[in-house]
């Protein structure tokens, strides 16, 4: 019998409630839940693909214990592998003191999770070396808001967006990284031809598309646009002085401040015309109701901190903030970073908003958990941390929920320090991260559909999450592991975990963080699991007695600070720390695809995910291209003094000469080097201590590399698919270029990309066909051109091509999985696979799936656009982005691109 159970996507901060269906313990579907209040029942690609993901084959299923790092483990009872922490643990702190453990933590995981490792970490073991994923994401919005408005609590709900008159997107993406949002952005311009949305971003993302003003702003340059917005805004009298005068500090040291940012000033620094500068700043300054939406385009900088401050300056200023429709929000990326905020679980946080600086606030902490004290020195952040354990001063660490590995800047010292750790727990749901390799045990974590608890999303709405099936093999909920553990290692210190963990369930861990909120800004002493199951998710503060939570923050003008007035910043422009020049002239971007989630532990399993690019690709400016003898497939070499990655270059409209993009998703489970973190800056904002993951100087160069070589290998099923990809991922090390991927919907393909210097011998080639299982010469067709060094394989059963093999020409590649994939191209056609130069017969025509979820290509969309169809007219005949809406900005830009007078315009 099929039920189904409420829960909630575990992607994006937009946190959409679903519904998990499940028959026989085992779940079935997904759908969007209508009565969640974020997403009331909508689902982008990620939310809606959930279900594909529920069994890859290679989830961790035991405990394991390295004796080598990198060598397959040996399987341990679970008692065996936490006493065997405990005692390494307890060994550590006994000998060099408490200081020389940590806990490197995530953003994925629940509160009460989050709430126990905070505890373990402050409260048993008596460090503050307790950091997370939050600090490459979030912790300079955290900065950015407890600096201005006194606490780290976005003011804004996801009704403002359709009440605001200005929407201003600054440093996000949306479209892609928080699809739901931006389907409420486009209602909201539906509902009000008259919204004017501002889009400053350095490239012309797909957000950028739908924008009336793109500032395509150096990179780096928000605070001085943000700056030269308010310069304009006093200087033609849009600001607010009653407001400013009643409910803010500071004000006139900033004023003087911005006064050099005059348009002329700003547009020579942020790269744009002094008119856009103007009209943006007159469209916030005069529409009574300006909604700021931002993410890591300005928490991921040197100066994350005065970004964030920069832009809620605006707000401030204008007075546009506790109102409908306006305010700064600050975007939260991973589904419970908000969470994690309120447990305190950052090095220099404590629980509610707590922080360890102040005296009292580590007494009322310490009280509220019975124990003597907790320590005054701060803990290591991220970066630090790391480079903590490369130098011996931290000797153990415990990740969980994440994957330093590949996420961090600067992976070559990232992967130093995690090899020259004395100890690595890694509490996993996949045992095949980039950051396995280096564990010397590793403890299986529940996953999404398994895992219970609460969550927050960005609007500071709490949801409780609840199991639909139960863990596989032997892996336990976090909370539980941590309890577990905690228990053990206080019996072995000499403290009374049991006194210190009581719980029996996750629900008693919540109660005790809704008490430690008491008389806190973001109080929810009203709320619990019974109260969440039957009123629905809530927005905090949540006071015990209030009849519910709070829409929107600070409508009185009131500010959680000293004197209750939201304080001004004296921000000024400051450039980046890898400054481009001669040796690295290009600006390298990085961040998100639509379709895949960080390093593709979960999305990398569904091949249909992988159909917009299955390959990372560089994506350059034109005449930076053909300046470096380059074109659109070109192999290429990023490099700075950090590291290096070969990669694919592509042509894509929307960047400056000078800029480059790639996504941060391949590691090197998909290709041969960690991707864009081994070039990735490390260096970190002053107050928030964020890396500068956004920007990175970098060389580019063409890579000579004449002997390409191609495998696309069809699959029965989705698990066969998964299990070929484990096994051929140890042949991407062998080329100096390789990557992996799937492509595919109903009939999965497995493809792999490489090249090389030399053209590899028949031994090699014979071993490459024996792993994809296409030795043999059972129905095999064979092309060979010995002068150029070709040679092609292909291989069919049952009429149907199974497998292709391309060596030394690969053309071929980017029609042939289509046409496989869609069971297109029965036998007779597989000479045209290996014919010279590899050209697609006429009947196939290359093309790629733009709507997935109507399954509509840009074969059909632009045939429609020939015709003379529109949006809306595309969407009611194709049906194509009108489910969940994620290709809407891609089809945007296609109709755009079809004419091209207006693209000039824009
Ligand atoms: N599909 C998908 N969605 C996700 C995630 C995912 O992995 N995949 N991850 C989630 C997480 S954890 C996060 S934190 C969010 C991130 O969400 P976003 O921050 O919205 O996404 P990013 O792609 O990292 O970066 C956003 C934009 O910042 C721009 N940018 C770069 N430098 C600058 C600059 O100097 N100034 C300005 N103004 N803009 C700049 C980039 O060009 C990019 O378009 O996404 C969340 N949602
Ligand atoms: N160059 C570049 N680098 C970036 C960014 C960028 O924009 N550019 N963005 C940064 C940002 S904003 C972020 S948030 C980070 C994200 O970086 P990571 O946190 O490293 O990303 P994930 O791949 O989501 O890692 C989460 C891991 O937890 C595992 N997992 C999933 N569910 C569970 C669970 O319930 N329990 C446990 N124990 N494990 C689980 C997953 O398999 C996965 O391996 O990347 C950062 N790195
Ligand atoms: S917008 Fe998409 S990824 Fe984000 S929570 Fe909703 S369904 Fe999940
Ligand atoms: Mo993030």
């Amino acid at each position: 019998m099929k039920t189904e159970v409420k829960s909630t996507c575990c992607y994006c901060g937009v946190g959409c409630g679903v519904l998990i269906e499940t028959e026989a313990g085992k779940i079935t579907g997904v759908r969007g839940d209508p009565e969640h209040p974020a997403n009331r029942g909508r689902l982008c690609t990620k939310g809606a693909t959930l279900a594909l993901t529920a069994d890859p084959g290679y989830r961790l299923l035991h405990p394991e214990r390295r004796g080598m790092r990198g060598q397959p483990g040996e399987r341990v009872a679970w008692d065996q592998a936490l006493d065997d922490a405990a005692e390494r643990f307890a060994a550590t702190i006994r000998e060099h003191g408490p200081d020389s453990v940590a806990f490197y933590i995530s953003g994925q995981l629940m509160t009460e999770d989050y709430y126990v490792f905070n505890k373990l970490a402050k409260g048993l073991i008596g460090t503050n070396n307790v950091d997370t994923n939050s600090r490459l994401c979030m912790s300079s919005a955290v900065a950015g808001y407890k600096q201005t408005l006194g606490v780290d609590a976005p003011p804004c709900s996801y009704e403002d967006i359709l009440a605001a008159k200005v929407i201003f997107i600054a440093g996000a993406n949306p479209a892609v990284a928080h699809p739901i949002v931006f389907r409420y952005v486009e209602d909201a311009k539906a509902a009000n031809p008259d919204l004017k949305i501002i889009v400053a971003d350095p490239r012309r993302s797909e957000s950028a598309e739908i924008a009336d003003l793109h500032l395509a702003i150096k990179p780096g340059s928000d605070i001085a646009l943000f700056n030269g917005m308010l310069h304009l805004m006093i200087a033609e009298g849009l600001i607010d002085p009653d407001y400013i005068e009643r409910h803010t500090t500071g004000f006139a040291e900033l004023k003087d401040i911005v006064k050099p940012y005059t348009p002329a000033a700003v547009a020579e620094v942020c790269g744009v015309a002094a008119a856009d500068i103007v009209q943006a700043a007159r469209w916030f300054g005069q529409s009574g109701a300006a909604l700021s939406m931002y993410c890591q385009g300005l928490n991921q900088s040197v100066h994350g901190t005065h970004n964030n401050a920069g832009i809620i300056h605006l707000h401030l200023a204008t007075g546009l903030i506790g109102k409908p429709g306006a305010g700064p929000f600050s975007l939260t990326g991973q589904p419970n970073a908000m969470g994690g905020r309120e447990v305190g679980g950052l090095s220099n946080l404590l629980s509610a908003h707590r922080d360890l600086a102040n005296p009292q606030h580590r007494a009322e902490v310490a009280a509220l958990w019975g124990v003597p004290s907790v320590p005054e020195k701060p803990g290591k952040s991220a970066i630090d941390l790391f480079a903590a354990l490369q130098t011996g001063e931290i000797k153990a660490v415990w990740i969980a929920c994440t994957n330093p590995a590949q996420s961090l800047p600067n992976q070559a010292a990232v992967r130093a320090a995690l090899q020259s750790a004395e100890y690595v727990v890694l509490q996993e749901a996949y045992g095949n991260t980039d950051t396995a390799a280096y564990a010397d045990l590793l403890l299986p974590a529940s996953g999404w559909g398994e895992k219970h608890g609460t969550v927050t999303n960005s609007e500071r709405r709490i949801t409780h999450v609840n199991s639909a099936v139960s863990p596989p093999g032997e892996a336990r909920h976090d909370w539980e592991i941590v309890v577990d553990f905690a228990r053990r290692l206080g019996q072995k210190l000499g403290i009374d975990g049991e006194r210190l963990f009581p719980y029996a369930d996750a629900e008693a861990i919540f109660a005790e963080h809704c008490a430690s909120t008491r008389g806190r800004d973001l109080d929810i002493t009203g709320l619990d699991y019974a109260l969440l199951d039957a009123a629905g998710p809530q927005q905090w503060p949540y006071p015990a007695g209030a009849s519910g939570g709070k829409t929107r923050l600070y409508e009185d003008g009131v500010f959680p600070t000293a004197d209750g007035k939201a304080r001004f910043v004296p921000v000024k422009h400051l450039a980046t720390a890898d400054v481009p020049d001669a040796d690295y002239p290009i600006s390298l971007l990085s961040g998100r695809m639509r379709d895949h989630w960080h390093g593709m532990s979960r999305t990398g399993t569904v091949p249909r995910l992988f159909n917009l690019e299955d390959e990372p690709l560089l994506a350059m400016h034109p005449c930076d291209m053909r300046h470096r003898g380059l074109e659109s497939g070109s192999l290429v070499r990023i490099s700075n003094p950090r590291g290096e990655a070969v990669v694919r270059v592509e042509e894509r409209p929307g960047l400056k000469k000078g800029r480059a993009w790639m996504p941060m998703h391949w590691g090197s489970q998909f290709m041969n080097t960690p991707g864009v973190n081994a070039v990735a800056c490390d260096a970190t904002d002053p107050y928030s201590r964020q890396p500068e993951l956004k920007h990175a100087a970098v060389q580019i160069e063409k890579l000579d590399l004449p002997y390409p070589l191609a495998i696309v290998r069809r699959c029965a099923s989705q698990s066969e698919a998964l299990a070929l990809l484990q096994a051929v991922r140890p042949v991407l090390q062998q080329y100096p270029y390789a990557t992996l991927g799937l492509y595919g919907r109903s009939t999965p393909l497995v493809v792999l990309r490489a090249a090389m210097a030399e053209a590899p011998g028949d031994a090699e080639i014979d071993t490459l066909d024996r792993l994809f299982g296409i030795a043999g010469s059972d129905g095999a067709i064979v092309y060979v051109d010995a002068t150029k060094r070709v040679a092609k394989k292909a291989v069919a059963a049952d009429g149907r091509l199974q497998a292709v093999r391309l060596c030394g020409e690969t053309q071929a590649v980017a029609w042939l999985k289509q046409a496989m994939a869609e069971d297109e191209l029965d036998a007779s056609l597989i000479r045209f696979a290996l014919a010279p130069l590899g050209k697609p017969p006429v009947s196939v025509a290359p093309r790629n799936i733009v709507c997935k979820c109507a399954d509509v290509t840009d074969v059909q969309i632009r045939q429609e656009l020939a015709a003379g169809a529109d949006l809306p007219k595309l969407q009611e005949k194709l049906r194509c982005g009108t489910f969940c809406g994620s290709c809407v900005p891609d089809i945007r830009r296609m109709a755009a691109e079809f004419a091209p007078s207006e693209t000039a315009a824009a």
